[in-house]
């Protein structure tokens, strides 16, 4: 070997051992890694926590004696006894007044946590410095022990604590989209987690990993089937499985709800109606939801889609929205069971916009709703887009509990492989003021119940989640799952905070990588509607899959399928007239509302289209015509893609190789498809508006014909 031979083959191998941030990971601990502070943090920390003392016995106050054991293990570097003999100086004291007299003494102000809540708080207990974890029950309890992990894992101060915290919604639910056959729809990592054939006997260590992340941000429940559903989960057969999962997730404050098909009485009950003013019919549910109820005690209730999309429901027995869901919910009252029946309902033999039709339905049922009944509602009047108003319905049902219907996964996003962070977007509609009781009604008030006095509140997302290693099928995709659960906490976090914590937790404390990467995320909703549906467009995706550009598309069976039917682009111009003098659905907002969006010189700019049919030549505030414009916003969205590339190619070094990578492949990706998504509707439009594009914007690399010819029949998630 020649001299220098070795040491060229060993000094790589030298300087990484010295610069690598940490062992391989592939993303599977999220954002509960746990990984030791560093050193200036260690003394500070270890003094504050030297021993966990858990004041009772039960599942959940084991869960969070274990959580905090692992834990603080990771980040302190050295195991924390949890012996009470081990409790001196800086003992963590948890419990309730209930599960131990010592916190009973305390006399520490719980009643106002209401059941979830949590304190934190530093005490002197005979002389030593100890620091108490309380609340009125024992998810309050584990609650407060990941909020104090969280406080390690974001390097905050522990040494003098006092803190309160309460969820604002009561209801903080993941829908999952799972079908029978692990297959999701809309699902872009991997297949589902409920692994139905070998359960209930074998139990996934992986379920419980899915309570712990959910439990660290609140999350309480979880609806484990399709709301295209399949009857066959009523059935003793899988009830028995519902009940394994249920099971493992209660001790993490988890309770199980099912989607409920509404012909189930005919599909599995041998009756020849689903009528809900049908006694037999009535009857048939009241059994199957004591029947449940004897083996989930606690089960939360049933999601409902109805007569939505072909789904059977009510109407197909002349009845309403309201009969039928009244039914279910008489069905599981005596239980405490709730039904959530959703709003998103459309039809094409209905001749008015579908962005007013589920106004124009259940805003006439308002006080029609039996007392445990919560209507589900997307955040906006279409269809999960990458920027929508929001729905005229939050504001509009004063006596009915409304909840609102987020969805994780990225359907029409970008999917997996996109980087959108969707805390931003989703703090838009929270913000969003509806107007309807004066200045200040906000979505966030109407849905946390206190603008009407709902005596139900709630939140709804769509899972992203699947089996693959990284569970939501890209490393930067488990930044929604975090920044659902915490606004469905509190409505009132800001986009930004989270994704600081989200951030800290994930990658790194270290501000080099902190700021880059917070950066990227809070520009990236933006990005997207840039490169796919600036200033208001929507639904401009292909068919079925949704994956892709389709603006053309103009040949589904149902006018309101087709993208033109959305963006009725033609010579003159483009937009959708939902002004009076188009479909007029504006009129569905508070006056206020409707006379500031119903107005092309008032509105938005990001909602100019959604609102507004213009002519091509129409001058923007920023001085450009409308064609100009948008080719600059479609043109900017990709620049976008590019700056993050940059970015994140800069933190090669500090972030840990196998999880850089990924990111950076994916990153690749969406570079390539923004620019096809750019280039493939800008050639459409130009098609129509035949206007040049701007000097310095370069013209789509192929014709539209080119784009036109593209096919993605595998295409995930259909
Ligand atoms: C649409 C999805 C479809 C869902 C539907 C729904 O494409 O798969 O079933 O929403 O929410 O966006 O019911």
């Amino acid at each position: 070997m020649p001299r220098f031979a070795l040491l060229r083959l060993l000094l790589p191998m030298m300087v990484g051992l010295l610069c690598a941030p940490a062992a391989a990971e592939d993303g599977y601990d999220l954002w509960l890694r746990y990984r030791t502070v560093e050193p200036q943090w260690q003394e500070g920390y270890r003094t504050a926590a030297t021993a966990i003392v858990v004041e009772g016995e039960s599942p959940t106050l084991a869960a969070a004696r274990a959580e905090l054991e692992r834990g603080l293990a990771g980040l302190l570097g050295r195991p924390v006894p949890t012996t009470p003999e081990a409790a001196g100086d800086g003992a963590i004291i948890l419990g309730t007044p209930r599960s131990s007299p010592l916190i009973a003494g305390l006399g520490l102000p719980l009643d106002r946590l209401g059941p979830e809540g949590y304190l934190i708080r530093s005490i002197t207990l005979g002389g030593r410095r100890a620091m108490v974890i309380a609340g009125r029950s024992d998810v309050g309890v584990l609650y407060g022990a990941f909020r104090l992990l969280r406080l390690i894992q974001t390097r905050q101060p522990i040494d003098a604590l006092d803190l309160a915290e309460a969820p604002r919604l009561e209801r903080r639910l993941l829908n999952h989209w799972d079908n029978l056959d692990r297959s999701v729809e809309r699902g872009y990592a991997g297949l589902s987690l409920w692994d139905w054939q070998k359960l209930p006997h074998f139990r996934d260590p992986r379920y419980t990993d899915y309570a712990r992340a959910n439990a660290s941000i609140g999350i309480n429940g979880t609806v484990l089937n399709n709301v295209n559903s399949n009857a066959d989960i009523l059935t003793p057969q899988f009830l028995e499985k519902v009940a394994a999962l249920a099971d493992v997730f209660r001790p993490y404050g988890i309770r199980v709800y099912l989607s409920a098909r509404f012909n189930a009485p005919m599909a599995i009950g041998g009756l020849e109606t689903a009528d809900p003013l049908d006694p037999r019919v009535r009857a048939w549910w009241r059994a199957k939801s004591d029947e449940i109820y004897r083996r989930i005690p606690d089960f939360g209730g049933f999601l409902v889609k109805a007569n939505s999309e072909g789904q059977p429901g009510p109407q197909d027995f002349g009845r309403s929205h309201a009969d039928g869901a009244n039914m279910l919910a008489e069905a599981v009252e005596p239980h405490g069971g709730i039904v959530m029946w959703r709003a998103f309902v459309y039809s094409d033999e209905v001749p008015t916009d579908r962005a007013a039709q589920a106004y124009d339905e259940f805003k006439p049922l308002d006080g029609e709703f039996r007392p445990n009944v919560i209507v589900q509602v997307k955040n906006g009047p279409i269809d999960f887009q990458p920027r929508e108003p929001f729905h005229p319905l939050f504001g509009a049902m004063p006596r009915t509990p409304l909840m609102m219907e987020l969805q994780i996964t990225k359907e029409y996003l970008g999917f997996a492989t996109h980087l959108v962070y969707l805390g931003t977007m989703w703090e838009e509609v929270l913000d969003a003021d509806t107007h309807a009781q004066g200045e200040g009604s906000t979505v966030a008030r109407v849905i946390d119940g206190s603008l009407d006095d709902y005596a139900h509140t709630g939140m709804a997302g769509v899972a992203n989640i699947g089996n693959d290693r990284n569970w939501s099928g890209s490393q930067f995709d488990q930044a929604n799952w975090y920044a659902y659960g915490r606004l469905a906490w509190d409505p009132d976090v800001t986009a930004g905070a989270i994704a600081g914590e989200w951030a800290r937790m994930t990658w790194s404390n270290d501000p080099q990588v902190l700021e880059p990467i917070v950066g990227m995320m809070m520009d990236s909703h933006q990005a997207v509607v840039d490169y796919m549906t600036p200033l208001g467009l929507h639904h401009l995706m292909a068919t079925g899959h949704h994956y892709g550009p389709g603006p053309w598309v103009d040949d589904l069976e149902r006018a309101d399928w087709n993208p033109v039917y959305f963006h009725r682009a033609d010579r003159e111009g483009i937009g959708f007239d939902r002004t009076a003098s188009g479909s007029n659905s504006v009129s569905r907002y508070a006056p206020e509302v409707a006379a500031r969006f119903g107005d092309a010189g008032t509105v938005p700019e990001e909602f100019l289209l959604w609102f507004h049919h213009l002519p091509w030549d129409h001058r923007m505030a920023g001085g450009r015509t409308l064609w100009d414009e948008l080719v600059a916003r479609y043109t900017r969205g990709v620049t976008a893609v590019a700056g993050m590339r940059q970015a994140w190619a800069a933190l090669a070094p500090h972030v840990d190789a196998q999880r850089h990578a990924e990111v950076s492949d994916f990153l690749l990706i969406q570079q390539e498809e923004a620019q096809w998504w750019r280039d493939a509707c800008l050639a459409y439009f130009q098609s129509l508006s035949r206007r040049p594009f701007p000097e310095g914007y370069a013209p789509p690399a192929h014709d539209l014909e080119y784009y036109k010819a593209i096919r993605t029949p595998y295409a995930p998630g259909n």
